[in-house]
């Protein structure tokens, strides 16, 4: 492919794309150590389309997705090491340790969850949007959702509403092809995914998930429709997930080939490849980037076994919202 994309660029997503992934290897290490406990849904293989996704934004754009949420939540800006300590349930983590893998929280770095009902945060995602056009801001929402919840019907009630509000949306659907072990085939006649939005006079596109750069260019002339008041869009980014659906996973419903097919088209050595071939840079320069992601990863689980534990006065508290929540609108 014909090289659009700066040096700088590639070295961002890069640097960025192995982050999430060693600090989910790190993740699913620790949870085999029964040091993180609970649900736990890797991102690994998917990666790409976080990094596309970020470069396409601005730091004050809103993102909102399910429970496999690692990996967006540090693309934000939300630091490994609160990461960490909420996997570990430590009072130190982004959601206090009350939260858990599925329910990162980063108010600051407009990362809003982190849900665990499938298919819940589409209807808060057309939210957040409704908020942000009341409040008159440039400000867009990328809510990301899998393919298993395209089939919700959370999904066609948002859709309708984002729709005749043109909202500043772009709803993302994740299709990794599976919801949990059930195959986009066994779940409706319609298998792509991105003609839900014909129903709604929305625009729809198809996306590889797998390209940092398509990733990149679908969600910028989305996102730019919405800034500029031209409402929503839904892309149907089609990625794929190298690990089972969550930790307990025997994955019958694939076949290894499939998932090597997949490997094949990394994204990472993809990125890696572009930079040490078309932009020369080093081995020696590759190595920096890899030591500084391992001691970001390593620090993060020293943080999390450090960090104390919630105290018992902190089971009640946040659990109804304040009324200074910060986007209540007078
Ligand atoms: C309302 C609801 N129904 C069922 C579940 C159980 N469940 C958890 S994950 C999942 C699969 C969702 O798959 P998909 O939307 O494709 O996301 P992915 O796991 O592939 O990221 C299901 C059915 C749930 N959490 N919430
Ligand atoms: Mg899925």
């Amino acid at each position: 492919m014909a090289i659009k994309f700066s040096k700088e660029t590639y070295l961002y997503w890069y640097e960025l794309m192995l982050l999430l992934r060693r600090f989910e290897e790190k993740s699913g290490q620790l949870y085999g150590m029964q040091k993180i406990r609970g649900f736990c849904h890797l991102y690994i293989g998917q990666e790409a389309v976080a990094a596309g996704c970020m470069t396409a934004t601005n730091p004050d754009d809103k993102f909102i997705t399910a429970y496999r949420d690692h990996a967006l939540a540090i693309a934000k800006g939300v630091s490994a090491r609160s990461c960490m300590a909420e996997l570990y349930g430590k009072a130190t983590g982004c959601s206090k340790g009350k939260g858990g893998s599925m329910h990162f929280f980063g108010l600051k770095e407009n990362f809003f969850g982190g849900h665990g009902i499938v298919g819940a945060q589409i209807g808060t995602g057309g939210g957040l949007a409704f908020a942000e056009k009341y409040k008159g801001t440039k400000n867009v929402v990328l809510c990301f959702f899998g393919d298993g919840a395209a089939r919700q019907g959370m999904l066609h009630e948002t859709f309708n509403m984002a729709m005749l509000w043109d909202l500043p949306v772009v709803f993302i659907c994740e299709n990794n092809n599976y919801a949990m072990g059930t195959s986009v085939a066994r779940t409706s006649k319609v298998l792509d995914i991105y003609k839900l939005a014909d129903a709604y006079d929305m625009p729809g596109d198809s996306v590889d998930g797998m390209s940092p750069e398509e990733v990149h260019n679908a969600v910028l002339r989305a996102v730019n429709r919405a800034r500029e008041k031209g409402g929503p869009t839904l892309l149907e980014i089609k990625t794929y997930r190298y690990k089972g659906h969550s930790m307990s996973d025997p994955q019958k419903y694939r076949t290894k080939e499939e998932v090597e097919e997949y490997k094949e088209r990394d994204p990472i050595e993809h990125t890696l490849k572009v930079l040490t071939t078309h932009y020369n840079v080093t081995e020696a320069e590759v190595e920096v980037i890899n030591e500084r992601v391992r001691v970001e990863v390593e620090d993060s689980v020293t943080f999390a076994e450090e960090s104390p534990w919630p105290s018992d006065d902190e089971l009640l508290k946040d659990v109804y919202a304040q009324q200074d929540y910060p986007f209540i609108v007078d």
